[in-house]
């Protein structure tokens, strides 16, 4: 209710251990579980707000002291979360500015891990703040422009299951899908169960003829409907361009094709099929050379390393402003962020794309009620804050999954180490790769 004390009184962290099928892309497969961090931000006068961001150690170090550093602040001081993180990043010895290139986000740097760990505050402090104004989250960004968030299916080439003797959790009906048929039958599923009208298809898994047959199969079984194929940059060019031509007719959009932005540039210039991106264009920063290369017609945003759901809309307004598009990707996520994207994306004026969304792969979840997609859209709720509850005991024993020695070496997400599991030899292929 408003006029209770917003000053943060506490600060609760929490690893889990998420179950994930094992599905494939250019690095390796998902590994049986994946690493999330929950957080509790709770306010003097009572009040919880709930975030989520990734979980692996090298976010966990940077949040701890932040999550200490928090207590006896605002939680509405949402611009001053920044420079608070920035502080700390200084003061943590392990955080330096060295770059990895090689991922599935684009380059990562120092500056994205500490907005990736700054977005689960935000989200929570905003979620907080929401319940203590009696406000959802998409009013106090402004307002919601839509009742209804639409997502696209998400579909993945996958083994039936995880390699023998490795503990999992059970296949929730997917079955396999490695090729055609697979992925079409995946696609049908999809449709069953949560009404999807788009697709896409995380490729760079097989060799490019193979992923194009499997989307021209997509095309046959539902004429019509938008297609995206992303190889996470696992193609040339001369591949990109070829892929672009034998599937201009059908596909909404090619993703990341290939890896970076002078790459994308060439591929731009030599297609009328749109590219977009989560790879090329992940921070403010490379969005000159991006924009001004004509490289790419529609970044993807990803909250957790655009730093928050307000920084989101501050990159839908960039966007806006040159004529590229904005939607957006996902990575393994819970149903607290499938709040956050579905709060900030009502808000987004011109969202003309369907964001993806991982979360139908996710059987576990730390909510009371997972939220539903109907028609493949999850309705933007005006319940106070983002609309959703914690569940403790499952919250618990997600933890305890993460704290069970057992499980310890999949703390760190390292799909190439799954991948050897059942393929000793493989090592993550050098890009190009086809
Ligand atoms: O979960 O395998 C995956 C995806 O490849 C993910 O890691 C990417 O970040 O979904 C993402 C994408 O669109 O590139
Ligand atoms: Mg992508």
């Amino acid at each position: 209710m408003y006029g209770q004390s917003l000053v943060i009184a506490d600060v609760r962290l929490t690893p889990v251990l998420v179950a994930d099928p094992p599905l494939l892309n250019t690095q390796g497969v998902h590994q049986p579980y994946t690493p999330r961090l929950i957080i509790e931000v709770v306010t003097a006068g009572g009040v919880t707000g709930i975030g989520e961001t990734y979980g692996d150690s090298k976010y966990l170090e940077l949040a701890r002291p932040l999550a200490g550093r928090l207590v006896g602040r605002d939680a509405s001081d949402l611009n001053g979360l920044f420079t608070l993180a920035d502080d700390v990043a200084v003061d943590a010895a392990r955080v330096d500015d060295s770059v990895d290139v090689g991922g599935l986000r684009g380059v990562q740097t120092a500056d994205k891990l500490r907005l990736s760990v700054v977005s689960g505050f935000e989200v929570a402090c905003l979620d907080a703040l929401g319940k203590t104004l009696g406000l959802p989250v998409h009013a106090l960004l402004g307002g919601k422009v839509r009742d209804a968030v639409e997502y696209s299916a998400y579909l993945f080439y996958k083994w039936a299951g995880h390699p023998e003797g490795v503990a999992s959790e059970p296949d929730q009906g997917w079955g396999a899908a490695l090729d055609p048929a697979g992925i079409v039958a995946q696609a049908r599923l999809f449709t069953e169960r949560y009404g999807f009208t788009s697709f896409k298809l995380k490729g760079g898994v097989f060799p490019p003829d193979e992923e194009t047959a499997a989307i021209r199969a997509l095309a046959e079984a539902f004429p019509g409907r938008p297609l995206r194929l992303d190889p996470n940059g696992a193609w040339s060019v001369e591949t990109s361009l070829k892929v672009a031509a034998e599937l201009g007719d059908v596909l909404e959009y090619l993703e990341d094709p290939a890896l970076g932005t002078p790459a994308m540039a060439e591929v731009a210039a030599g297609t009328r099929v749109p590219l977009a991106t989560n790879m090329c264009v992940t921070t403010f920063e490379e969005i000159p050379e991006a924009f001004a290369k004509k490289a790419v017609q529609v970044v993807l945003s990803d909250h957790h390393y655009w730093g928050g759901l307000r920084r989101t809309r501050e990159l839908a307004a960039v966007c806006r402003t040159f004529g590229v598009s904005v939607s957006m990707h996902s990575n393994t996520h819970l149903g607290i962020s499938l709040a956050a994207m579905t709060h900030v994306a009502a808000t987004v004026p011109g969202l003309e794309h369907a964001c993806d969304s991982h979360y139908p792969w996710q059987a576990e979840d730390v909510l009371t009620s997972r939220l539903r997609f109907t028609d493949g859209k999850v309705a933007v709720t005006d319940t106070p804050g983002l609309g959703v509850e914690l569940d403790r005991d499952k919250l618990a024993a997600l933890h305890a999954r993460w704290l069970d020695d057992d499980f310890r070496a999949l703390r760190e997400r390292d799909d190439a180490a799954a991948m050897r599991v059942a393929d000793p030899g493989w090592t993550t292929p050098a890009v190009p790769r086809w």
